[in-house]
């Protein structure tokens, strides 16, 4: 295989600008200060989410990016791409016939942005013949890794991707930007000056966001239980927005484990409806109500719905026993209420009519997440950041200052990225 870094050793890159100028140059040594043990080596990666697409986005980036394209893009008009200033889109054409039409936008210094069309066939010929030009082609996460400030801000691009809402999409921004880094600095510094008791109260309020930062690309799962008929289905379609569930009259309708997943005030939810709760032997009504047991295991909140307009019975008594920290739900609340001093307190809802259904929502809301943080607080969201804050924290306990502030230093943004995404040798 040639080596486009050899080919491209001489040549001058005109997408830096004049040879030599202060910018480009400071770019580039920045470029070498980052990935030392990367700079020989030119990369590809495709951007745009795998899938078909209307139109698809490949980077390249490195020595020899100026060459890969000229041997293998042939432009529609105009010069070679290495006479070529950058941030001007060019049309070309792409490998061998039948080419591929591609918009070519050289980005200083050392890269170029390769706008395709989105079909899997045509980014999958592109990326082959890079890859056959020399270029190594790696998966977005690498090149998100390559270009982020720090491992924290990498990995919070990384998580943005499977952001499914604004709300947690906006606190991981905040991450990317240095709301955690600076958190953890401030911890550094408290610790630096054997303050242990502040120390603490920043490593407190970091790990008390911890399961709000774990629901940021996991959502939250919620569970609705209760007798069989009392309406879980309905109230799980009202919830939706949409009739997801099957719903009627027969008890017993639900069996296997139904899941959805929507926002509820902006977080991200999945809500699963399952098999009524009743007393039987019948081995498909048991293996409905164990796998509705796997999943209640399973649940960060249990919605127990009950119908008011019912008496209330041993079996709905031994239920609310077993679920002591559920989301009590009387469904059917536009029925007569069946007046019986044992149903406990619950909130009112009407599937049917939708009365009590959004305050239901902001309910499940605040409770699965309590108090939302203030834009631009640091929120730990990778297991590793929690893991690290909770071993700092025992060792402040143990009084051991000077090796927690070591310990929250090698977590700190600033050191190379290199340590963490050793490109070189994958
Ligand atoms: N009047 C009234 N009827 C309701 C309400 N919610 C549900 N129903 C009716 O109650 C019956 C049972 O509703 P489902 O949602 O299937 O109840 P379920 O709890 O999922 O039942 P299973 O899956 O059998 O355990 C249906 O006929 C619904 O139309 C409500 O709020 N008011
Ligand atoms: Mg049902």
């Amino acid at each position: 295989m040639s080596s486009p870094e050899r080919r491209s050793g001489s040549r001058e890159d005109p997408a830096a600008g004049a040879a030599g100028s202060a910018p480009a140059a400071q770019a580039w040594a920045a470029c070498h200060a980052v990935w030392p043990g990367i700079v020989e080596e030119t990369v590809a990666a495709r951007l745009t989410p795998a899938g078909r697409g209307a139109v698809a986005t490949v980077a390249l980036e490195g020595p020899s990016t100026l060459a890969v394209l000229d041997s293998l893009v042939r432009p529609a008009a105009g010069p070679p791409w290495r006479d070529r200033s950058a941030g001007r889109p060019g049309l070309g054409y792409l490998g061998p016939d039948p080419a591929e039409e591609v918009v070519v936008c050289l980005r200083p210094p050392r890269s170029a942005e390769i706008h395709c069309h989105g079909g899997e066939m045509a980014v999958e010929r592109i990326l082959r013949l890079l890859a056959e030009s020399g270029c190594r082609v790696v998966p977005w996460e690498d090149w998100v890794a390559r270009h982020a400030t720090d491992p924290i801000a990498a990995a919070a691009h990384r998580a943005l991707a499977d952001a499914r809402t604004l709300r947690v999409a906006a606190i991981l921004l905040d991450q990317a930007g240095g709301a955690l880094g600076r958190e953890l600095g401030t911890i550094r510094d408290a610790l630096a000056r054997n303050d242990s008791a502040d120390a603490l109260r920043h490593l407190d309020a970091l790990l008390a966001r911890s399961a709000l930062g774990r629901h940021l690309v996991e959502p939250w799962r919620v569970v609705l239980t209760g007798p069989p008929n009392v309406g879980k289905s309905s109230l799980v379609n009202a919830l939706a927005g949409y009739p997801r569930a099957i719903v009627h009259p027969s008890p017993g309708t639900t069996r296997d484990v139904l899941t959805l997943n929507t926002a509820l005030d902006g977080w991200p939810v999945e809500i699963a409806d399952t098999a009524g709760w009743w007393a039987s032997d019948d081995p498909l009504d048991i293996a409905s109500m164990e796998s509705a047991r796997r999943h209640l295991a399973q649940a960060d909140l249990t919605i127990l719905v009950f119908d008011s307009s019912q008496a209330w019975s041993e079996s709905d008594q031994r239920l609310l026993e077993n679920h002591p920290r559920a989301l009590v739900v009387l469904n059917k609340a536009d029925l007569p209420v069946f007046p019986d001093c044992r149903r406990p307190l619950g909130w009112p809802t009407s599937a049917t009519t939708g009365q009590g259904i959004e305050e239901l929502a902001a309910k499940i809301a605040r409770q699965l997440v309590g108090d939302p943080p203030s834009a631009g607080s640091g929120v730990p969201f990778a297991p590793e950041q929690v893991a690290a804050l909770s071993a700092c924290r025992a060792t402040v306990v143990c009084g051991n200052l000077s090796e927690a502030c070591a310990m929250i230093s090698g977590i700190i943004p600033g050191r190379s990225l290199v340590e963490d995404y050793p490109l070189a040798e994958r």
